[in-house]
């Protein structure tokens, strides 16, 4: 794939800034998407800032269901925000049209771009810095699925087909294993091992979707501390971004995302894992402030399920990050060497960590019921 700047110049003319465009430099750390902040002149009576994306094309085949997708649920997003007394074109993204009112610009390489207003005064943090901070955070996630709770589900693409499908998750980790197209598979050999172990694991929370025991609703499906912003002087939670894996799926997967990300002191891709531990303090004050944010929505049967839906998410995440690296680091952004491998490794340890304490958890989550 060649590198976005190249197109950068293109795109910029498919869209009307409202001013003259001062630049446009790489933004932020996500690990799917190509971002861009693009500033307009700031002597411009609307000077502002804006997000530009290509889509990755590895992650997304279909931009255009994936667009329908965003427009739908941040027009709906919106206008709860505004039935609320919120203010909509903070709390919600919103996408900006193209010249000529598409919903995105499809370059000369056939990639889709998309732009967004930045939302400022905002932060995104990659690490939760204060318990208040990361609390903000589950309040906003747990918000996210209660204003969702009436979207029309089955008007939603699946933008990535078993998005959390565990178990063929671990299909795809097995069939890697047996390509081993890179010469990879001796050097993770405890991972593999790690992460085959917990096959029947695997199943659990998809089999209580399918005994009816789960239900399925609107979800993120990509609750990372970093796809939310926070209020640069109160730190409340402001707007929930990267909505591309917004699809039917389960809530304690939003859940847990967010613990696996959040619930601990060290970055995802942290090479000495001594560093890399479950803090559980963390792990409650997200559980309290999360069912706070979702304000009744979630069944007592969910609730229940929430640290499955921790350690699935981490266990498998985990696999994700091995798989990638066995078949050569072809979907997860990587700057550097082994750099999904270390990934892979700070999972299985989050992982190890909730199974040490996993009465704690269930604990946990019954004193915040
Ligand atoms: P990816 O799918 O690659 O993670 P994201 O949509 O999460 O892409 O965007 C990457 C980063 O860009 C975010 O983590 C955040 O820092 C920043 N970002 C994205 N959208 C906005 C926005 N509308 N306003 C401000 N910052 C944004
Ligand atoms: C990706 O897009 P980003 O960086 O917010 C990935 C998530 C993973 C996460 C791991 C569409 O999230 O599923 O959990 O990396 N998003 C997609 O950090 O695959
Ligand atoms: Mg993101």
């Amino acid at each position: 794939m060649a590198k976005a700047e190249e197109y950068i110049s293109e795109v910029l003319q498919a869209f009307d800034f409202g001013a003259p465009v001062v630049g446009a430099v790489r933004y932020g750390q996500g690990h799917i998407n190509d971002t861009f902040v693009v500033h307009t002149q700031p002597e411009h009576i609307c000077c502002r800032r804006f997000i530009l994306q290509r889509i990755s094309a590895a992650a997304f085949h279909h931009p255009d269901q994936l667009m329908e997708n965003i427009t739908g649920v941040t027009e709906f997003l919106g206008r709860e925000i505004e039935k609320n007394g919120g203010d909509r074109e903070r709390e919600a993204m919103r996408v900006v049209r193209t010249r000529t009112g598409g919903t995105y610009y499809t370059d000369s390489a056939g990639s889709a771009w998309r732009l967004y207003p930045f939302v400022e005064g905002t932060v995104c943090y990659q690490m939760a810095e204060t318990p208040e901070l990361f609390a903000a955070s589950g309040r906003a996630f747990g918000r996210f699925q209660r204003l969702l709770r009436d979207y029309p589900a089955h008007t939603l693409y699946e933008t990535i087909p078993h998005f959390h499908d565990t178990e063929d998750r671990l299909a795809q980790l097995k069939a890697a294993v047996a390509a081993d197209s890179m010469g990879r598979a001796s050097e993770c050999r405890e991972e593999i091992r790690f992460v085959l172990d917990r096959e029947a694991d695997c199943s659990v929370a998809l089999q209580a979707l399918r005994d009816g025991r789960l239900p399925l609703r609107v979800t993120h499906n990509d609750t990372k501390l970093n796809n939310v912003l926070l209020d640069k002087d109160t730190g409340e939670g402001v707007c929930i971004i990267d909505l591309d894996t917004v699809m039917p799926g389960l809530s304690i997967n939003d859940f847990g995302d967010s613990i696996r990300f959040g619930a601990n002191h060290s970055a995802e891709d942290e090479t000495d894992l001594t560093k890399v531990n479950l803090d559980l303090g963390l792990f409650e004050v997200y559980t309290k402030a999360f069912l706070e944010g979702a304000g009744g929505t979630l069944t007592k049967e969910e609730i229940a399920f929430l640290p499955w839906g921790a350690k699935l998410m981490t266990l498998e995440c985990g696999m994700r990050f091995l798989t990638d690296y066995l078949a050569g680091d072809q979907y997860f952004h990587i700057s550097r060497d082994r750099q999904n491998l270390d990934r892979c490794r700070t999972q299985c340890k989050l992982v190890s960590d909730m199974e040490e304490h996993w009465e704690e958890l269930a604990a946990i989550v019954s004193r915040c019921r």
